[in-house]
């Protein structure tokens, strides 16, 4: 420990050289900045924290007359690391955001297993936990880049994707726990929402890395995240992550459900369709400077923005300034975590004139993210969801930022 004396010098001297500076300032100009510091008491601690009230981010809000069978969206444009606030996770939801009791709340665990099991939301709490940051994103995400008008800012675009730290029982643990029978390969989960959502989980990917969830962010799920109980399917389509998880059926093959049918899958240009096209292919998106903003004048920016994949680890982010003519790697923000959003940022010098900013990541499987024509020479336009085209974003002379087909 430091003995008082030599504290006191070193605040002294520090005081000294803020004077110095605060004198320099007054001599400078009339607009001194107020002593209102150190006179004044701030605000008294609070029970649960709020954010500045200078801030002003939201979540997008869809223009609908039924917002409970919606989707709100993430401003990713405003975003900075890889992880999203809860109140900022973007939402979907079938049948609205249901108001669950945990103390009444069970979790039905049967089908091909020996006992099978009911969990209280404590049981579940009480069994040894993981933490894990993934990804969240719902597979109907950028959907409106398939058509000629794309989305005019990073949300509108990009905004069903956000990050968040997971705190959970690896389902395996249940799985474990209840005897899993030998014929058994498929998971029916279910939901405890107006819509009762269901999907159908390999039983692998179950035993793999599938969390079900009741921490978010360092505190309980929000209740539109799936309050209390929800599960995680690492690198999937967000649909099957079921929230409000109430029932899990152990069974010997999928069950078709309306959300794996009548929706969640990709029709093809030959007229057949994809169904249980599970993994989210590797995506990037630049969040700055992206549609909507604007630079304040030619000179030296970082460019930055998020890349992620279904398949694991980012690898790579490449960034191109000049309509796609060169290519540049980005840095790569430490973490770089499997599943999980990845930071990357690339030092840029504007030279004032109209310019076309792209991104393009590579993950640890090799898969390179497609420009639009090459996924469209793939997949047609018929599908509604998995986009995952290079996003371009167009700076014009007047430092405005728009979508490139605007
Ligand atoms: N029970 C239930 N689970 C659900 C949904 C739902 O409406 N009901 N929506 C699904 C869809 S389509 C997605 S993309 C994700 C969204 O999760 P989030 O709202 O936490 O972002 O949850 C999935 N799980
Ligand atoms: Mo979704």
């Amino acid at each position: 420990m430091e003995d008082t004396q030599s504290t006191r010098r070193r605040w002294l001297g520090l005081t000294a050289a803020l004077g110095a500076g605060v004198t320099a300032c007054k001599r400078s100009g009339p607009e001194q900045a107020e002593e209102t510091g150190p006179r004044l008491l701030g605000k008294p601690v609070s029970a649960y924290g709020e954010r500045s009230p200078y801030e002003t981010d939201t979540r997008a809000l869809p223009n609908t007359r039924t917002p409970e069978a919606a989707s709100s969206r993430t401003p990713l444009q405003d975003s900075c690391g890889i992880l999203t606030p809860s109140s900022l996770h973007y939402e979907r939801h079938h049948a609205g955001v249901p108001n669950i009791d945990p103390a009444r709340h069970r979790l039905l665990l049967h089908g091909l297993v020996d006992r099978p099991l009911i969990f209280t939301v404590d049981e579940i709490r009480r069994m040894p936990s993981v933490s894990h940051i993934h990804f969240l994103e719902c597979s109907g995400n950028s959907g409106g880049e398939w058509g000629p008008k794309t989305g005019r800012d990073a949300s509108q675009s990009c905004g069903l994707a956000s990050c968040s730290v997971w705190t959970g029982v690896p389902l395996s643990s249940l799985l474990h726990e209840a005897g899993v029978q030998k014929d058994a390969k498929w998971l029916i989960c279910e939901g405890a929402d107006a819509c009762k959502m269901q999907r159908s989980l390999p039983l692998d990917k179950a035993m793999q890395d599938t969390l079900v969830a009741w921490g978010q962010n360092g505190e309980a799920l929000r209740p539109e995240q799936g309050y209390p109980l929800r599960l995680v399917v690492p690198g999937w389509e967000g649909n099957i992550s079921v929230k409000w998880l109430r029932r899990i059926k152990v069974t010997g093959q999928p069950y078709m459900v309306r959300d794996e049918t009548s929706h969640y899958t990709d029709l093809m240009p030959d007229g057949t369709a994809r169904i249980f096209t599970f993994v989210m292919d590797a995506k990037s998106l630049i969040t700055f400077p992206s549609g909507g903003q604007r630079l304040n004048g030619p000179g030296s920016y970082e460019v930055t923005g998020l890349a992620w994949s279904g398949r694991g680890r980012i690898e790579r982010v490449e960034v191109s300034t000049d309509l796609g003519r060169s290519w540049q790697n980005a840095n790569l923000q430490e973490p770089r975590l499997p599943m999980a959003f990845t930071r990357f940022r690339f030092p840029w010098k504007w030279d004032g004139s109209a310019a076309v900013l792209q991104s393009r990541c590579t993950d640890e499987s090799g898969y390179v993210q497609p420009s639009k024509e090459e996924l469209i020479a793939v997949r047609g336009l018929n599908s509604q969801f998995h986009y995952n085209g290079i996003k371009p974003w167009k700076v014009m002379p007047d430092g405005s930022v728009t979508n490139a087909d605007a």
